[in-house]
């Protein structure tokens, strides 16, 4: 496997998907057919499914926090952070994952477009901001509630709802030279359009992950294999 050299001109935009935390033991959502105890993940991460049942989705998002909050960053996160400590200002990391480990892993230059695990917001959107919640709910009667009253919900972007930090995204792809995904598969959007945007511009475009993603063909470098073997040795800074 060659190394990507960075240089002092580069400006480099980062985006993971689930892939990245696999190796940390937090499984990605097409694996096993996409499903989470019988339930398609489109059953459980839309509005209209957290209207027809919150208490399972509840429950789904339950055992997501339970998970994370053991789960270790491996090799590919903690190379990222490094990254990130060599380029500064000339890096910004965006990742579609609810985890942290990317924090965990000593990652500041952040953004969590599809939300985070350990938030939770007003179902109602009252305007109350979204708050630390580290919680279990296996039932409905235990979800604390808003300040207005209403049930908190996760603060997780669903199906038909607009990612976050949109503006700012756009502008850091646009200024980019050298773009690296890592572990996503390209089949949600808008983030699978991400690296059509880079290429727009002229952006190198490189992928890392086990197996070719949807969007592969506009990638100038697709690296096989795993993030925690690939990245601690793909990078080489100028
Ligand atoms: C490894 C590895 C290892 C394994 N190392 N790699 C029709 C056409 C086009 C678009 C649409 C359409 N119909 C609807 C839409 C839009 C819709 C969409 O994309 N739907 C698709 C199903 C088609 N998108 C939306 O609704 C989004 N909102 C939106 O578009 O708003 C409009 C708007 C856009 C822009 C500006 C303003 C407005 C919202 C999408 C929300 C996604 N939410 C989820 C769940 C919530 C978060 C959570 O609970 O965690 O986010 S869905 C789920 O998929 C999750 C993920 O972040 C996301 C992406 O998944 P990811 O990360 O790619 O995981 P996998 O499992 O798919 O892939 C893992 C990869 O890892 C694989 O490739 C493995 O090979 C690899 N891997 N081990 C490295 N060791």
């Amino acid at each position: 496997m060659s190394t990507i050299e960075i240089t002092a001109e580069d400006q480099v935009f980062v985006l993971t998907g689930a892939g990245i935390s696999a190796e940390s033991g937090l499984p990605t959502f097409r694996a096993a057919d996409g499903l989470w105890e019988g339930h398609r993940i489109e059953d459980v991460c839309t509005p209209e499914a957290w209207d027809r049942n919150a208490e399972l989705v509840w429950q789904f998002y339950s055992a997501r926090r339970e998970a994370a909050e053991k789960a270790q960053p491996n090799p590919g996160h903690l190379a990222l952070a490094k990254l990130e400590s060599e380029l500064g200002e000339r890096y910004l990391l965006c990742t579609q994952n609810v985890d942290n480990l990317h924090e965990k892993a000593g990652s500041r230059r952040l953004v969590h477009m599809h939300g985070e695990l350990f938030t939770s917001r007003c179902s109602e959107e009252c305007g109350e901001p979204p708050q630390t919640d580290h919680a279990l709910y296996p039932t409905l009667a235990n979800v604390a509630r808003c300040a207005c009253g209403a049930l908190l919900r996760p603060h997780i972007v669903w199906f038909g709802e607009t990612p976050l930090e949109m503006d700012w995204i756009t502008v850091e792809i646009r200024r980019s030279t050298l773009m690296l995904v890592v572990g996503t598969s390209g089949s949600v959007y808008p983030a699978a359009n991400f690296v059509h945007w880079a290429r727009q511009g002229g952006a190198r475009t490189v992928y890392v992950g086990p197996e070719a993603p949807l969007n592969a063909s506009a990638f100038t470098h697709v690296v096989t294999g795993k993030a925690g073997e690939v990245l601690p040795g793909l990078l080489s800074v100028s």
